[in-house]
């Protein structure tokens, strides 16, 4: 009999300790702007924007002061974030084109995506806005992961406007895709995809969830309300203006989803990133075309570049159960420690192949455990390279550069005194460790976007040369 009781209430402790348990399981949302420059946020010194809800989530949560994006552009640099492993293991380095009817067109069938791991240990899992991972079913946020998605495949879209008539072009006028389905939006993009998000809170609430919101904002084109840039009248260049405008729109969506959140009493324990997937992109020899309003201040270069100006990027974790207010990390991260944390905190396995790269960093925002979450951190763009270690020292190959270049980073944060002939054994030791690291990656499996739209191009042209068409 008494052996019985004990069961029993075994059995009990073990339903409430497991239910418990479950319930505690913090929700987790990503949200990454895209093309975002250093100095556009008020966290990170931006004294014309306004950002009053990043701000005070930065403020209450943890600071990534060498908070780094995997690449310097858009397509690999969430390759990277969203497989949790440098996307050069499997040879995603270049931009996919926007082609639903090419299934080699996209992320690797064969590696999991963070999301996916998180399904499996129990949570609903949210994608939305800028997919930008292939456009063919094997790559649809639905077969790779996610229970949810609502936004655009391809990279990038028009903020007011769907066109379905005009050629297929990256796909800026193609209609939204809810899950499987074509779907419009109202307004402004920026806020569709926020009061998208704010509903999957909501829909979610009783579940732990994992949430992707994806800004397409502000990568170009230049587009906001008019009543939005009017607010910024005071800037006088007209690009800075209306970027100043759609960077303020998704502060403000991004307050939104935080409503919802507390709305719901689910606050306290979500755990929320903030991120830019690369630098903003910067004038280039003289012609402002490029540009798109953004400031990578402190930083050398922007979007593209291997300097901090591409890479390093506005980044924080907020978790008010777990991290204590005003949280500064200093040593270098970087977005691959993103999923490696979800992960862990899910309970979900980071360890099944292909195994996960990058850190838990709630030890580290915690206080748990000291020192470097990463000894190295590494990039590699076509034949591009560069090394950071823990103690700042950066040894980098630029595209804007003839030969590799060393800098102290603590000491010169904007890379302008190479030290490299100083300190010609660093130098030799970092390139030793890149060496290594990159023994395990294998070349690019995808041809870059413009090239490919070219070969397409001219394979019709071919097939169908110019005057023949509809001739019998
Ligand atoms: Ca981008």
């Amino acid at each position: 009999m008494k052996t019985k009781i004990l069961l029993f209430t075994l059995t009990i402790i073990g339903i409430t300790f497991g239910h418990a348990q479950k319930n505690k399981k913090p929700n987790i949302i990503v949200f990454m702007a895209d093309d975002m420059g250093y100095a556009d946020t008020g966290f990170t010194g931006a004294t014309d924007i306004q950002t009053p809800n990043l701000d005070n989530l930065a403020k209450n949560g943890a600071f990534f002061k060498q908070g780094y994006a995997n690449h310097a552009y858009c397509g690999p640099s969430r390759a990277a974030l969203l497989s949790g492993r440098y996307q050069h293991r499997f040879g995603f380095e270049t931009n996919p084109a926007y082609d639903p009817a090419n299934p080699h067109m996209g992320i690797d069938v064969g590696e999991k995506l963070f999301p996916k791991r998180l399904q499996e240990a129990g949570y609903k899992t949210g994608a939305i806005g800028k997919w930008h991972l292939g456009a063919a079913a094997e790559f649809h946020p639905l077969n790779r992961g996610f229970d949810y998605f609502y936004g655009f495949l391809g990279g990038g879209h028009d903020y007011f406007r769907i066109d379905g008539t005009k050629k297929v072009w990256e796909a800026y006028l193609q209609p939204l895709v809810r899950n499987k389905r074509a779907d419009n939006f109202e307004g402004y993009l920026t806020t569709a995809l926020s009061n998208d998000a704010a509903q999957f809170v909501k829909d979610n609430k009783e579940n732990p969830f994992f949430l992707y919101v994806a800004y397409n904002a502000p990568h170009m084109p230049l587009q906001a309300p008019k009543e939005d840039i009017a607010r910024y009248a005071h800037i006088k260049d007209n690009k800075r203006r209306v970027y100043a405008a759609m960077v303020d729109v998704m502060d403000r969506g991004i307050g939104t989803v935080i409503q919802s959140l507390k709305d719901s009493g689910i606050y306290e324990n979500t755990l929320i990133f903030f991120l830019s997937d690369n630098g903003g992109p910067q004038s280039k020899g003289g012609s402002t075309k490029g540009w798109n309003g953004s400031d990578n201040q402190p930083f050398r270069g922007g979007k593209g570049n291997l300097y901090d100006g591409g890479v390093h990027v506005p980044f924080f974790a907020s978790w008010p159960n777990k991290i204590k207010p005003g949280t500064v990390v200093n040593y270098p991260v970087n977005s691959l420690d993103i999923g490696r944390t979800a992960v862990a905190l899910a309970g979900g396995d980071a360890t099944a192949a292909p195994a996960m790269e990058g850190v838990n960093l709630i030890p580290y925002v915690t206080g748990e455990a000291q020192g470097a979450p990463h000894d190295y951190i590494y990039w590699k763009s076509g034949n591009k390279w560069a090394v950071l270690a823990a103690d700042g020292t950066k040894h980098v190959l630029d595209r804007d550069s003839k030969k590799p270049e060393l800098f102290y980073l603590p000491k010169d944060v904007s890379e302008q005194n190479d030290i490299s002939s100083k300190n010609p054994s660093k130098a030799k030791e970092l390139k030793a460790k890149w060496t290594t690291w990159n023994k395990d990656n294998i070349s690019p499996q995808m041809i870059n976007y413009k090239g490919y739209h070219k070969l397409r191009d001219q394979f019709y042209e071919t097939a169908v040369p110019k005057g023949t068409k509809n001739k019998k």
